[in-house]
């Protein structure tokens, strides 16, 4: 707001000074308790601010933003991310992604947001995407591909989140099939591929890329506090969302082109390594119903193979994987 504005501009000038209340009130114009209001809505927002009596407020540190600007600045790719849409706030960054696809965005066009009010996961679930802790992030890419071989493009995205959160924190996450990585069982990423195609050929495939990065333990709701991580609870010092973010944009990219240029199956070795499910006992909890058995590995097409206990294998394609051991 314009309120919001004014103050942080006088902070700015302040540089680094104490600012009592009746002074911002002044220079804002408004009341003491609407300056005070504020400066609860900015420490909400991510900024340290220190408070003492008789001298006023000052800003320590103020959030670190995920904009164009920091995420450009060293970044290695060559079309990926290349055109940057950043929003503070959105409801899901995959909404915008849709739009901007349908109005022609070149591939590699990416969507980031600090905070999305309405983030979404498969199946109409919600991903909690609270501001400032996470990358909540959306890639358009265009492949000149038939439909079916999306699902390719979520385990591609799998192994480039899992090589960029091993280059920037050392962590060593698994892939839970198809779309779910994991650090000691609990979830750190979750990816959602959604298309726009006509019948025969991919108009655009956007990836949707939900990491949880700085949240501490008590940020997560209710709901998912025994399933969830951030990098920051499993590193044990918070992680720069601009470096994961160039160092998954470049492993995307690389990835992608090798895809492209040899087919799926180098991607099916290396998501393989990764992944936390092969040949462990498994049940898929799906559309059809819920199957039991081994998992074998991915086809060359991504999709999962159970082998069920009376020996039939199974092919599923979209499920929620529980491990049973
Ligand atoms: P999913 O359907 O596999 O997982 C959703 C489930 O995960 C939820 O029902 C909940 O139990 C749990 N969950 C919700 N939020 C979190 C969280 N922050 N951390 C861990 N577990 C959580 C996964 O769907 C795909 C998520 C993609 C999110 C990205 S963010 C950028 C883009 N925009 C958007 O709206 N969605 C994608």
């Amino acid at each position: 707001s314009d309120l919001r504005k004014k103050l942080i501009d006088a902070f700015t000038l302040s540089g680094g000074d104490f600012l009592s209340g009746q002074r911002l009130a002044e220079i804002a114009g408004c009341s003491r308790t609407a300056v005070w209001k504020h400066m609860e809505d900015l420490r909400k927002d991510g900024f340290i601010i220190e408070a003492v009596r008789k001298k006023g407020y000052r800003i320590l540190e103020v959030p670190e933003k995920v904009s164009g600007d920091e995420i450009s600045l060293g970044l290695k790719t060559d079309f990926l991310g290349r055109q940057i849409h950043y929003e503070e706030s959105v409801e899901s960054t995959q909404k915008i992604a849709h739009r901007l696809a349908a109005d022609g965005a070149p591939e590699g066009t990416i969507i980031v947001a600090d905070e999305q009010t309405m983030g979404r996961g498969r199946l109409g679930r919600r991903w909690h995407s609270p501001k400032f802790s996470g990358i909540w992030l959306s890639v358009i890419l265009r492949p000149d591909l038939p439909p079916p071989k999306a699902p390719q493009l979520t385990l591609i995205a799998a192994v480039a989140v899992v090589q960029a959160i091993e280059d920037v924190t050392g962590l060593v996450p698994q892939i839970k099939w198809p779309n779910d990585i994991l650090i000691g069982q609990k979830k750190v990423t979750g990816i959602l591929t959604e298309l726009q195609a006509e019948s025969d050929r991919i108009n655009a495939i956007i990836i949707g890329i939900g990491m949880n990065v700085n949240q501490k333990a008590a940020d997560f709701p209710e709901e998912i506090i025994e399933t969830a991580t951030s990098l920051a609870i499993e590193a044990g010092h918070d992680v720069s969302r601009a470096a994961l973010i160039q160092s998954m944009l470049y492993r995307l990219e690389k990835l992608y082109k090798t895809y492209l240029d040899k087919g799926f199956y180098p991607i099916k070795l290396l998501w393989e390594s990764y992944a936390i499910s092969i040949g462990k006992k498994i049940t898929a909890r799906t559309l059809s119903g819920d199957f039991s058995g081994t998992a074998l590995g991915i086809t060359e097409d991504g999709v999962l193979m159970i082998e069920e206990s009376d020996g039939s294998l199974r092919y599923v394609y979209s499920a929620d994987i529980q491990l049973d051991e």
